[in-house]
């Protein structure tokens, strides 16, 4: 069942306005992710209270109507979102941990969410893995749906809000969503696991040179790829929280400091009030659940 017509069948949550016509599209256009008859993991749409939010939806696709309206719906009419993180890291892993992306875009949408969380153990457990495979997080829940992949839940969310996700521009989107996860979190997740997960281990150190290199030659074409422009695609988008939480993990070093146009792009980002409130959650929870004797 399509979002259009799961908001439309439960009288808990109603329509409120349809802002532009219905348009027909091909089918490389927008798809939902859950097909009719298929098992794969499906974001309904939203939650909580707050003010009318407007995304895009898609239509019935068995019904031969396949394509894009463009909705308002009232967000105490929809379903809770539950985004599932560590219950607490250390201070070097705060801020860094994946669902971080997940409540930043959740934000930008102006969804409503709560936070779950598990521990080492538990991340092991058979109930967990029932929720994610691999035992990782994060992992988010609305409805019945169970969505795991940090890439994949905030192209699901994208899907869903025009702010996230600009209007004809999605191939732009979707590329600069797969090269910071593909292209640009790979060596620079490596040089954070060097330096903070291995800090001090011989063979580490000698790692380190030719990792600081390869994180080098992606922030160099980073770099120049941003040059005059505010955010990757000009305007903001999922992207941008993908890319600027892909930077973040070597905030222990001065690495991106030494490139003025990646520097500024960060704390553009990061100066957005919906990414200072999705951190703010996730350090409010750290603290939260603290061990005794941290
Ligand atoms: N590709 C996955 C990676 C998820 C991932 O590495 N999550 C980390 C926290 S940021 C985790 O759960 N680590 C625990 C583990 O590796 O077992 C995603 O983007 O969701």
């Amino acid at each position: 069942m399509d979002a259009l017509i799961a908001i439309a069948s439960n009288p808990l949550q109603r329509t409120e306005e349809i802002v532009s016509p219905r348009t027909r599209r091909g089918c490389d256009q927008r798809v939902p992710l859950r097909e009719p008859n298929s098992i794969a993991p499906h974001l309904s749409l939203p939650p909580g209270d707050g003010p009318a939010a407007t995304f895009l939806t898609i239509t019935n696709q068995r019904a031969g109507t396949t394509g894009i309206d463009r909705v308002t719906v009232r967000r105490s009419e929809m379903e809770k979102i539950a985004v599932w993180g560590f219950s607490w890291v250390p201070p070097f892993a705060q801020g860094l941990v994946r669902d971080l992306r997940v409540r930043w875009a959740l934000e930008e949408a102006g969804l409503a969410y709560e936070s779950r969380w598990i521990d080492t153990e538990e991340r092991s457990s058979e109930a967990y893995r029932r929720k994610h495979p691999f035992g990782m997080v994060p992992v988010v829940e609305s409805g019945d749906d169970t969505l795991i992949e940090s890439g994949a839940i905030v192209h699901a969310i994208a899907e869903r809000c025009e702010a996230l996700m600009p209007a004809g521009r999605r191939a732009e989107t979707l590329t600069w969503m797969f090269t910071a996860l593909n292209t640009v979190e790979p060596p620079l997740w490596n040089l954070f696991v060097l330096d903070q997960l291995h800090a001090g281990e011989a063979w580490a150190k000698l790692r380190r040179a030719g990792a600081v290199e390869e994180a080098m030659a992606r922030l160099t074409a980073l770099s120049e790829c941003l040059d005059g422009r505010d955010y990757l695609l000009g305007r903001f988008s999922a992207a941008d929280v993908l890319m600027t939480t892909v930077l973040r993990f070597i905030r222990h070093t001065d690495l991106v400091a030494g490139f003025p146009t990646l520097d500024a792009y960060v704390k553009r980002c990061e100066a957005r009030p919906a990414f200072q409130a999705a951190l703010r959650g996730q350090i409010a929870d750290y603290a939260r659940n603290a061990p005794i004797a941290a």
